[in-house]
């Protein structure tokens, strides 16, 4: 027998999914964006400035946390976290995801596009594709940002390529890994998060990165010697999960793609601008930042032509073909 209680409660519960659902026009959305770098870094302050442009236009309507440091998903997770719907949007190295599809490595092949201007070619030549690519795993792709060009940080001087044999190499994605098995190095994949700790136990004395994550690693800590030796600007991508874009309205939609090209034009600035001044403020803390020798350099650029061969096998026609048309810009 149904009681009396029981059918009350039903009715409430009726009345509250009744008022829910005609409610949508005025609810609120919460959605999540986990990161995988500092609160301070450019990144994760473009991405909270990128919130707050989409709150304002959605008068309120679309809330997004940005949760940065790997707080939420460890970096490698990041993407397969927002393809499942366990948050709704992310953003990460887009490089890490190489082994997925070599077109994801696309910013780092070396030597390919060292300089802001080069890599903003390179992004338009390969957005396309790339964006084909996320579609595909049920991502669309909002916005690119790139870090400053990567050099390489040691505790010791290096004149040739034979002195980083033996070191204890940290990489971050496909390309840094096979650079430290190309050059003899013990190499070991740690992400952002994890390297201040890395470096702090002398679990690796030596990797290639920005100014940017140098500094974010307190690197003067436990380094000394950063070569500039500008190898190629990776990027980080911004994406959202394909179903719960489209599940929204189309003013908010209009207002996160809006808000997404301004944040990506922000981004772009913001890394441009502080480059040298990372580098300085390294400098300030003690670090020694040198340009390469010519041998050095030499010996980057022949493990660089190995990696980039590498590469264009892996990524066939369709790679080729984006480098050519890059090439043409
Ligand atoms: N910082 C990130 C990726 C590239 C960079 O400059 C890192 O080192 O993990």
């Amino acid at each position: 027998m149904i009681s009396r209680r029981t059918l009350a409660a039903a009715a409430f519960a009726f009345g509250i999914s009744a008022l829910a659902l005609a409610a949508p026009a005025t609810a609120q959305t919460k959605w999540n964006l986990p990161g995988a770098y500092p609160s301070d870094n450019p990144h994760t302050e473009n991405l909270v400035a990128f919130s707050k442009d989409v709150e304002a236009a959605t008068s309120g309507k679309l809330i997004i946390t940005i949760h940065p440091g790997a707080s939420l998903f460890k970096a490698p997770e990041i993407k397969r976290a927002v393809q499942s719907g366990q948050a709704q949007m992310g953003e990460v190295l887009l490089s890490i995801h190489e082994n997925e599809d070599p077109l994801f490595g696309i910013d780092v092949v070396p030597f390919l596009a060292t300089s802001f201007a080069d890599s903003m070619k390179l992004y338009k030549a390969s957005k396309p594709a790339v964006e084909k690519k996320l579609a595909a795993q049920g991502l669309q792709l909002l916005f690119m940002v790139p870090w400053a060009p990567q050099g390489v940080y040691a505790k010791k001087e290096l004149n040739t390529i034979e002195d980083m044999k033996g070191l204890k190499w940290r990489s971050y994605n496909v390309g840094t890994a096979r650079l430290g098995e190309l050059l003899g190095m013990q190499s070991v994949t740690i992400q952002a998060a994890e390297l201040p700790q890395a470096l702090a136990t002398g679990v690796v004395n030596s990797f290639m990165s920005s100014g940017g994550t140098g500094y974010d690693s307190k690197v003067w800590e436990s380094l000394t010697h950063f070569y500039d030796v500008q190898a190629w600007i990776p990027k980080d991508a911004t994406f959202v999960n394909k179903a719960a874009f489209e599940a929204l309205d189309k003013p908010t939609q209009e207002a996160i793609l809006k808000a997404a090209a301004t944040a990506e034009a922000r981004g772009w600035k913001a890394w441009e601008d502080k480059t040298n001044w990372y580098l300085d403020q390294l400098k300030a803390k003690g670090l020694k930042i040198l340009q390469p020798t010519p041998a050095l350099t030499a010996g980057f650029k022949k493990a660089g032509e190995t990696l980039t061969a590498d590469w264009l096998k892996k990524a066939g026609t369709d790679g080729q073909a984006i480098v050519d048309s890059y090439k043409k810009m």
